[in-house]
């Protein structure tokens, strides 16, 4: 933690108030909303952190709308999440990757402006395995007419959210986030209960060295997926190749390391998985936005992901994402295939 920011004291609490004093959600509620964004993190962090002790680990066998298992912290953090921001008055409508269906805020609730789609725990599978995971957010402003929100104000292309970030429960808890002007990293000081700005206006290096891809799937690969693979793997030092091969199984954890290192991340689509396996609306659109942000790119091997007009909740896409070189790179595969 540079001695600057701690002699700053540049908390998220005041880095939010000061970018709302030059921000046209000005009227705080978008930066209260911010708030309990923070706090579910702070709570989730702590039963992480606390996983293997408090008996945590585990599955509770029960299958969320995924049909993936469902395990003891991706509840805890579904509630966490639902609990800290259902009462909070800002929200018309909320959408979880645990929940088949869009979360009304309660009647005797006040309801806001502002839409919250989230993945409250990705990359749960690794919990027992203690590798890093995360959960992510995306905003967009209330579309509708009426008070409370309805799945219209939910199905909005990535280009209309207003704020998007992910929380990264590793060897730090980590809080990045946008509200599109530029990318700003957050790290959580457990003795002081504080998010310090740690890594201020992220940008992702115009090209990386790494590739994260689940090699796993390379029989199932189409022609464009294989050859930007082989192609990044043949050995040209002049233009960096072969690069490094990383791949944690951790959206958020693949993501973090690679916007902050450089390189790309794909999840295209493949003979099993026709759509991709990640979804647009709390996985792809928030990171796209980051991504785009910090200087990157994000498609789904034909589109901008920001610009697909979601036509479900759980909608998946192919995810191709990360240095804009790189990205831009693998696209002219993409193209050449179609
Ligand atoms: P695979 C975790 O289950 C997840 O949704 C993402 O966090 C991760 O990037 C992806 O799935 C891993 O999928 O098929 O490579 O195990």
């Amino acid at each position: 933690m540079p001695l600057e920011t701690l002699r700053r004291g540049m908390t998220l609490e005041r880095f939010i108030a000061e970018e709302q004093r030059s921000f046209r959600e000005a009227r705080g509620e978008f930066t209260a909303l911010l708030y309990q964004i923070a706090l579910a993190g702070k709570l989730i962090s702590r039963e992480v952190a606390m996983a293997g002790l408090a008996e945590a680990f585990g599955l509770t066998g029960k299958i969320n709308v995924q049909g993936e298992e469902v395990q003891k912290l991706d509840e805890f953090a579904q509630r966490t999440f639902v609990r800290c921001l259902d009462h909070c008055g800002h929200l018309c409508i909320m959408a979880s990757e645990e929940e088949e269906h869009p979360i009304e805020i309660p009647p005797h609730y006040p309801a806001g402006d502002y839409v919250l789609a989230f993945d409250p725990l990705d990359g749960s599978s690794n919990i027992d395995v203690n590798v890093n995971i995360g959960s992510i957010f995306s905003i967009m402003r209330k579309k509708s007419a009426g008070e409370r929100g309805t799945l219209e104000d939910i199905l909005q292309p990535g280009s209309e959210q207003i704020g998007a970030g992910y929380l990264v429960y590793g060897s730090s808890t980590m809080l990045v986030y946008t509200t599109g002007r530029g990318v700003n990293g957050f790290t959580l000081d457990p003795s002081l209960g504080e998010f310090l700005l740690s890594h201020p206006d992220i940008r992702i290096p115009e090209r990386g060295q790494i590739y994260s891809i689940n090699e796993g799937n390379a029989s199932r690969w189409d022609r464009a997926t294989a050859r930007y693979i082989e192609y990044i793997k043949e050995n040209d030092s002049a233009s960096g190749r072969p690069y490094s091969g990383r791949y944690i199984g951790s959206l958020v954890a693949d993501f973090h390391r690679n916007l902050l290192k450089g390189g790309i991340f794909l999840y295209p689509a493949d003979s099993k998985n026709k759509s991709g396996k990640l979804r647009l609306l709390y996985e792809a659109n928030p990171l796209a936005l980051i991504v785009e942000q910090a200087g990157g790119r994000a498609s789904d091997g034909r589109r901008r992901i920001l610009d697909i007009v979601p036509h479900s909740l759980h909608q998946r896409t192919p995810l191709i994402i990360g240095s804009k070189k790189d990205v831009e790179e693998a696209l002219r595969f993409y193209r050449e295939n179609e």
